[in-house]
């Protein structure tokens, strides 16, 4: 059975130009789970009120530039971690704290298009530490405490022009990687674009990772002008050794979807990261000159900072013998994947007709016996017959990404014959298929690019909805799908949609994760020079046209709660500490007018949000989150006079020292 919808643009013009044979067979119905009486499919998903998930399943937002949560089986959200956006929700990228957390040398950057989230791992294995995900547009890599769920730093990728092979892991998480998507000059230089081949390079980066706030380019690997796509770490006897995916060898650089579709394979990149580490060592790799931003939150003071960093280190594979060779694959490979025991590679071929595994013990032996097809830029081309383990045929049209359940099966995502694949690995037999709703490209099993998958469900990650949920307007939720693959059939569970495209995901038992959750900041450890950490603390003050407030939030009032003497021309900077110590007792803040967002105080933090008043007038201020029965009293008012007003500097927990002669209104620290 062949389903075409919604054929991508990609294939469509090739299609056009009859590159590609394509069925058009579409969908008219809607059909029911497969396998199962909806009322199975049901409890099998249903997770009765008060009841925990089992997983915790994270989805890349896509051009939300966001990381979403969700429960799995029920499919519920749970929150939403700002990474790449701006989210005026709970003030990230707009208040002053989080504000560097966008910075990078192209300036601040409010929005990015985040594509794989990727757990840290310990031996293989994911453990619950980190997620990391990547920035597509302007090249970063982010980390996410999955203590707190907030996004710690981020790590601007130079020398890159689309960081989409990125970030995946090995697995000891030493290292995270991004590889260029975009080949570009480097350095960047104004050139021609019809000199693409002779200019144009690429760059896989390794990314020291396995240290909070120290995330740091180790090495780039200098590639020739190819796309890379997507990347994966060997693990067992591969460990050592990462594979990425690159297409347009041809090295077009106009019409790609024809130009970049002539060769009959491209290639997988299989890099010896050990040997590079080694030559990098030994000073095979050069100095050189590339400014990328750094931002980071100090765990003290919870302030994100950014610094700019000057020189990596750059290896051309040329300077060093056996670090990187070439797999031929068919045909504009996307995804690679590599199997739990390590030995086989799977890419996914978008247009071609079988998915192709290589066997890392057989690259191994053709690289002692130099089985060369060619040398590419001091690069060579293994052959593609002596590395081949074998090669799934008619497994559906446009494989994309495969993943493993642990017990000798592979899934692997039919882009355009809208279904999932289950194959078995060393017999290349495909077993079962189920059709999904529609154009997956991601799939995800808990654990399934890992070296223990928990093959419970699999998760496809569709592009397309169309008749699936009630209509929308133009644009259509897109959707993820659970599916149980516990059984020798796959089975249909649930339909939820999702916030944004849900490029990749992952997921991991909850129990790994649920109880390490920080539950709020100890104020003896709030380091942030404007925190206030009693309610007779608080103040305000002034420099120039500078003025600080210092306020405590607590159930149900802020303190101070009435401000006089801010003046037209001021800038008044609110800094706001949640003197709670308990778990979820979360305020808000917004002031009449402010043009930024709220502030969302979590129990024990303090944030400050900058506020420029319009008019002379008064101003009421008042906490967002209903945090108790008389949030609606949390309230208070700010009153603006003219410039040069005689009205004098005053916050109501200060007006008994103010009214003291020779006592100054004025308190607090200065940042
Ligand atoms: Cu296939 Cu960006 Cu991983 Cu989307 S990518 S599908
Ligand atoms: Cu504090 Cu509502």
């Amino acid at each position: 059975m062949i389903r075409i919808v919604g054929v991508p643009r990609w294939i469509g013009g090739l299609a056009a130009a009859g590159a590609v044979l394509l069925g058009t067979a579409c969908t008219k119905t809607r059909p029911q789970s497969q396998g199962l009486a909806a009322g199975d499919a049901a409890s099998r998903v249903y997770v009765p009120p008060g009841s925990y998930d089992e997983f915790y399943a994270f989805f890349s937002g896509g051009y939300s530039g966001q990381v979403n949560v969700y429960g799995l089986p029920s499919g519920r959200l749970i929150k939403e971690v700002p990474v790449f956006s701006q989210f005026a929700q709970d003030g990230y990228g707009y208040d002053e704290d989080t504000k560097a957390m966008l910075n990078t040398t192209y300036g601040f950057i409010p929005w990015d298009d985040a594509h794989h989230p990727e757990m840290s791992m310990t031996d293989g294995v994911p453990d619950g530490r980190w997620l990391f995900i990547n920035a597509n547009n302007t090249p970063r890599v982010a980390r996410i405490d999955l203590t707190t769920f907030e996004t710690d730093e981020i790590l601007q990728v130079p020398n890159s022009a689309g960081g989409h092979a990125s970030p995946f892991a090995t697995p000891d998480t030493k290292y995270i990687v991004s590889a260029t998507r975009f080949s570009v000059p480097i350095p960047q230089a104004d050139v021609p674009i019809a000199d693409y081949a002779k200019h144009f390079k690429g760059t896989i980066s390794f990314i020291r990772a396995d240290e909070p706030g120290k995330m740091d380019v180790a090495f780039q690997i200098l590639m020739p002008g190819f796309d890379y796509d997507l990347g994966h770490a060997g693990k067992g006897p591969s460990d050592g050794w990462f594979f990425f995916t690159s297409y347009n060898t041809e090295q077009a650089h106009e019409k790609l979807e024809l130009n970049a579709s002539q060769n009959d394979k491209d290639y997988v990149a299989a890099v010896n990261y050990k040997k590079a580490e080694q030559c990098v060592a030994e000073g095979k790799a050069k100095d050189f000159p590339s400014r990328y931003v750094h931002n980071y939150v100090d765990p003290g003071t919870r302030q994100a900072h950014s610094e700019l960093k000057t020189s990596v280190k750059l290896l051309d594979p040329a300077n060093c013998e056996g670090v990187v060779y070439f797999l031929p694959t068919p045909k504009s490979p996307h995804g690679v994947n590599v199997d739990p025991t390590g030995e086989y590679i799977v890419a996914g071929g978008k247009l071609s007709t079988v998915i192709p595994v290589h066997s890392f013990t057989k690259m191994q032996a053709a690289i002692a016996a130099k089985k060369f097809d060619k040398i590419v830029d001091g690069i060579p081309v293994l052959n593609y017959e002596a590395v081949l383990a074998g090669e799934v045929k008619n497994p559906g049209l446009g494989p994309l990404h495969t993943e493993f359940d642990g017990k000798g099966n592979a899934y692997t995502t039919m882009f355009i014959s809208s279904e999932i694949v289950k194959w078995k690995l060393g017999t290349w037999e495909v077993e079962d298929r189920i059709p999904v709703y529609y154009s997956p490209g991601h799939l995800m099993i808990p654990g399934g690019d890992s070296k223990q998958p928990w093959g419970k469900y699999l998760v496809s990650l569709d592009k397309i909805t169309k008749d699936r949920y009630l209509p929308t307007g133009p644009e259509l939720s897109q959707s993820a799908q659970l599916i149980d693959i516990s059984g020798p059939k796959m089975k249909m569970l649930l339909d939820f949609p999702t916030i944004g495209e849900p490029h990749y995901a992952q997921a991991i038992p909850a129990s790994l994760i649920k109880d390490k959750q920080v539950r709020y900041f100890k104020l003896t450890d709030n380091k942030d020079p404007w925190a206030t950490k009693s309610e007779d603390a608080g103040g305000i003050s002034r420099k120039g046209h500078r003025v600080d407030v210092k306020m405590i939030a607590i159930r149900s009032h802020f303190a101070p709660d009435n401000l006089e003497g801010v003046q037209m021309g001021d800038t008044v900077y609110f800094h706001v500490t949640n003197i709670e110590q308990d778990w979820d007792i979360v305020h808000g803040f917004a002031v009449l007018g402010n043009k930024n967002s709220e502030l969302i105080l979590t129990p024990g933090a303090t944030r400050t949000l900058q506020w420029v008043p319009q008019a002379p007038g008064i101003y009421p201020f008042y906490c967002t989150d209903f945090c108790s029965a008389l949030h609606q009293e949390m309230q208070g008012y700010v009153r603006v006079s003219p410039a040069g007003s005689s009205v004098p500097l005053m916050a109501n927990v200060s007006r008994k020292a103010a009214a003291q002669p020779g006592a100054s209104a004025e308190k607090g620290g200065s940042r």
